[in-house]
């Protein structure tokens, strides 16, 4: 019997999560998961690379799984688990950070944007963040990683770092492809379409969250910023506004630019604006409303999160036992 080829992806719980990650990763986790064995994790050590309050990071843990089930990843059929409950993964970023050059830290742009925003806070972590973020994937072996853009460069960086170990020890890591979807692979701000829409992200009015209610999401729609011409027109260079609420809504309904451009000829922005609102709404309605049932159910979450981290840490051992022998180190007993 064939193996199922595998895929690795993971989001922060360093805020709530937004439309932009729904679309941008987790709507095609759901897509792929019939296909693949899928881990998808929740990356709390990622997290810390920003000051985080301890009891807010705990209460965020626990409902992006409840949201993670809620999107459609049924526990059964894929492993969801919290990072920090696998020791493997910080065990192999420290190796993998001996495999990394500080020339290619350096190049990442999200820790030149990160180290930017946070000038008093640009601690050794969010540096070597992408090691660990090459552990997460390597240690499954994994063929696919879903993602937004933002984090193509990152994925690019683990192939490199795959490569170079392989050179060396042999065939120890499957060398992983990423996965960006054709639509949606940048939501931008609603209040400053030039920035990615971005959960750690300060501007009021800017993100949609998966649990906010249809009021605050249609508030957010009809504040959305767009510009002083009035045709709805997919031009992502002079028409960034507008080109990002039809990606919105392209990726809410499945309708193609064309057809969303023919559907509001002749019509104003606010009628447009509307109807992104309400396709946003009938998309995230269920997500909230199930996963405001399971945040009752503690004990399933953390039945949830219990299987999970064993079914990884399991795969993981593996990858881990294979690289300790193949750098020198005496097998424990
Ligand atoms: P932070 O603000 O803490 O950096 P974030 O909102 O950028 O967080 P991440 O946890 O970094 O979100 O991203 C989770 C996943 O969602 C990643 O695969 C990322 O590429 C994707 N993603 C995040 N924001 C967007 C967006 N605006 N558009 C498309 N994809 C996104
Ligand atoms: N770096 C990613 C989150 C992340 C991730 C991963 C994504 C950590 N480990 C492994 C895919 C695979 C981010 O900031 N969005």
């Amino acid at each position: 019997m064939d193996q199922k080829k595998r895929i690795f992806s993971g989001i922060q719980p360093s805020g709530d999560l937004t439309l932009g990650s729904y679309m941008g990763a987790i709507k095609n986790w759901v897509e792929l998961s019939g296909g693949y064995e899928c881990f998808y994790c929740i990356v709390d050590l990622h997290a810390i690379t920003a000051r985080q309050v301890p009891a807010e990071l705990r209460k965020r843990t626990l409902s992006q799984i409840a949201q993670y089930i809620a999107c459609g990843l049924d526990p059964d059929n894929n492993t969801l688990f919290i990072q920090s409950h696998v020791p493997a993964h910080a065990e192999l970023a420290w190796v993998l950070e001996c495999y990394t050059m500080f020339g290619e830290l350096s190049r990442m742009t999200q820790f030149k944007d990160k180290s930017s925003k946070n000038a008093d806070n640009i601690n050794a972590g969010l540096f070597t963040y992408p090691a660990l973020m090459a552990a997460d994937i390597l240690l499954y072996q994994t063929d696919l990683v879903p993602i937004g853009d933002d984090q193509k460069q990152h994925v690019e960086l683990t192939r490199d770092i795959a490569q170079r170990f392989n050179a060396v020890y042999g065939d120890v890591f499957k060398v992983p492809e990423h996965f960006i979807p054709k639509i949606g692979a940048r939501i931008m701000s609603l209040q400053v379409p030039e920035n990615k829409m971005s959960k750690s992200d300060a501007a009021a009015g800017g993100c949609v969250y998966l649990m906010d209610s249809p009021d605050v999401i249609m508030k957010a729609f009809k504040r959305a910023v767009t510009d002083s011409d009035t045709v709805v027109r997919y031009d992502p260079e002079s028409k960034k506004g507008i080109s990002n609420l039809m990606t919105i809504y392209s990726a809410a309904t499945g309708k193609s630019f064309a057809e969303i451009e023919n559907a509001f000829a002749g019509k104003g922005y606010g009628d447009f604006k509307t109807a992104v609102g309400e396709s946003v709404v009938e998309l995230l309605r269920p997500i909230r409303e199930r996963a405001e049932t399971l945040l009752k159910n503690k004990d399933y979450l953390t039945e949830v999160y219990k299987k999970g981290a064993d079914r990884a840490a399991r795969t993981a051992a593996g990858t881990l036992r294979k690289v300790y022998k193949k750098l020198g180190f005496v097998e424990r007993q």
